[in-house]
């Protein structure tokens, strides 16, 4: 059966994931019982959230083809999973909102899709709206990739929907066949608890069935093949996956270290050898460019008694988000833990939330940095992750901070507050060009540490959420920038620790300390909290000492009471640190940056 392998790429909310639900219907892949709104999105945090976080891959058939579909995410966050969907496909569906136009992920989306070699599919979506411009819409994708087959559909109702299966068989090319011998690549996998890690792989070329043996090229370990299948959505067992085909292949790989994302998966060294007799040769196929993480915390367990299970559950969640990274580090605060790297606010908090819900650990996390360049007065180069190691300001010759490129698309109404926003977070502007009369892209060099933080939600507010986003890394820059350090009862806390501009050090000390005062509960002694820099201290605040016998209101002689309340009190200092003798609430580590 001939196959067509294409992905749906756009903007965030432009409706990939309805447009899916339609394909899904149309041809019947997903039982009508079972169906419901972006039924794809099948994670709880998708749905709470109303987004795509995964890629997802899907089989349909339609007509005389095998269809491969996956569903991208279009938040910024989560561009490493477009990334990997990309090399699985020969097309892509580039789908704008008739009433959004262009936006900023439409066109970094298409570039990386370009990058990739694909053929786009342009697609205009919503068109059932009022206010849909669709031929503003339609000009602005002109302009954007030359080609004026641009179809209408509206994900909502399935207008237009078949004719864009039709034109993914007209204008998508089959996957290419070349050789037998097989090859495929990891784009994704998943940690089952009864099957172990599953490699989810694009059989480049070859064919792979239960029985074969295998080897992972990069992690070099060789595994029986067990079960091979697609996803309908769910893993659906068949006999073999040949060459175009997108699907799953468990092999009872119990570490979830042996799978790597972008790996080439290739028939065992037995008979890879016997190839190279024969005179062809297996080359592992590209694979991915590694990711940078944007912004750096420390994740630790509540409970130090949980460190190993920390570790098992980051190792399981990289599986399934490989732009996760992590490694462990050692607090004198909060002990053993682990320096997580995201590639953003909300890859941070989905993370979290993951750790916490599906894999129930309850964790502390410190408040997020960028990493920093630091050149050395002995001419060495360090980068520093976490604040609280970076060296003393002696030994430092300069430190610098990762500069973006941000393209902001808006309407024009809003510029003159963007403007204004951008500068004030030290940024450079590069240049603004109007793009359409109502859609204008706006490009400046700003710090990274200005934009990661709290500036996208700053631009939808001003912008009542018509702008959007999109940046990338350009290059280190020298900075003004000291440490600024948090004392309580004179001892100091390296996971308070952070790096800030010399300017702000001041006003830093003065809102964590006042901060801090309000988080920390009354103990039974005084708590003094200093801020300090540069070996001075430059802000202080004390929280006045209690006698806190939390009994003493409980008077007669109900023990029960009595119990049950030192019981709760027990239970709330799980939720603390100790710091000296001094019990700190796990939200305090958050304060540094908010
Ligand atoms: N009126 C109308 N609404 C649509 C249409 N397509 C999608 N929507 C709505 O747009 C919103 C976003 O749709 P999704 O399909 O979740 O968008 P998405 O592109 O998958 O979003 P992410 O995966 O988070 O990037 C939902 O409220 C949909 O109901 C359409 O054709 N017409
Ligand atoms: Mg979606």
């Amino acid at each position: 059966m001939d196959k067509r392998n294409f992905c749906i790429i756009a903007h965030i909310d432009h409706g990939k994931s309805t447009l899916a639900d339609r394909m899904l219907e149309i041809t019947e892949t997903i039982p009508k019982r079972l169906m419901r709104e972006q039924v794809l999105d099948r994670m709880d945090l998708e749905r709470e959230h109303g987004i795509t976080i995964k890629a997802h891959p899907i089989r349909m058939r339609y007509k005389s083809f095998i269809f491969n579909l996956i569903d991208t995410p279009g938040h910024v966050d989560f561009s490493y999973e477009v990334t990997r969907s990309l090399a699985a496909c020969e097309g892509a569906i580039l789908l704008v909102d008739a009433v959004q136009g262009v936006q900023a992920q439409t066109m970094s989306n298409l570039y990386m899709a370009l990058d990739a070699g694909l053929i786009i599919i342009p697609v205009i979506n919503k068109i059932d709206l009022p206010n849909a411009h669709i031929e503003d819409v339609r000009r602005e994708l002109i302009d954007l990739i030359d080609s004026d087959e641009i179809l209408l559909v509206s994900a909502k109702n399935g207008w237009g929907v078949e004719e864009l299966l039709e034109r993914i068989i007209e204008k998508v090319p089959p996957p290419r066949r070349e050789g037998s011998l097989l090859q495929a690549l990891i784009f994704d996998s998943y940690y089952d608890e009864y099957r172990g890690a599953i490699p989810y792989v694009r059989v480049m070329c070859g064919s792979i069935r239960a029985g074969d043996i295998v080897q992972f090229f990069r992690g070099g370990k060789t595994f029986e093949v067990q079960e091979v299948g697609y996803f309908s959505p769910d893993r659906t067992k068949s006999e073999v996956l040949e060459s175009g085909d997108v699907g799953y292949i468990i092999c009872n790989i119990r570490d979830a270290k042996d799978v790597k994302v972008g790996d080439t998966v290739v028939k065992s060294k037995i008979k890879y050898q016997k190839s190279r007799i024969e005179g062809q040769n297996v080359e592992p196929l590209p694979g991915y460019c590694e990711v940078t993480p944007y912004v750096y915390a420390g994740v630790y367990p509540a409970d130090g008694e949980d460190y190993d299970s920390l570790k098992e559950a980051l190792e399981k969640l990289v599986l399934t988000d490989s732009s996760l990274a992590y490694e462990p580090e050692v607090s004198s605060a909060l002990g053993f833990g682990f320096r997580c790297g995201f590639l953003g606010m909300l890859h941070k908090k989905i993370i979290e939330e993951r750790l916490e819900r599906e894999m129930g650990i309850s964790i502390v996390t410190t408040s997020p940095n960028i990493r920093y360049r630091v050149v050395l007065r002995n001419g060495g180069i360090i980068w520093i992750e976490n604040p609280g190691q970076l060296p003393k300001p002696t030994e430092i010759e300069n430190i610098e901070e990762p500069i973006v490129r941000a393209r902001i698309f808006t309407p024009p109404e809003y510029i003159g507050k963007i403007l204004k926003l951008c500068e004030g977070k030290r940024g450079i502007q590069r240049s603004i060009l109007y793009h359409r009369e109502n859609m204008v892209e706006i490009e400046y060099e700003i710090p990274l540490s200005e934009i990661i933080f709290d500036f996208y939600d700053n631009l939808k507010s001003i912008s009542q959420g018509f702008a959007s986003l999109d940046y990338e890394f350009l290059e280190y820059k020298p900075g003004d920038f000291v440490k600024l350090d948090i004392l309580v009862n004179g001892k100091q806390v390296d996971a308070f620790s952070s790096i800030v501009s010399k300017e702000r050090a001041y006003h830093e000390g003065v809102r964590l300390t006042r901060r801090l005062k309000e988080i920390i509960p009354r103990q039974l002694f005084e708590v003094v909290i200093q801020a300090s820099s540069n070996g001075r201290i430059i802000a202080k605040s004390r929280v006045a000492p209690i006698r806190k016998d939390v009994t003493a209101k409980c008077y007669g002689g109900d023990i029960t009471r009595k119990r049950k309340l030192l019981e709760r009190q027990k239970e709330g200092k799980k939720k603390m640190k100790r710091i000296g003798m001094v019990e700190i609430p796990k939200e305090a580590f958050l304060a540094v940056r908010e």
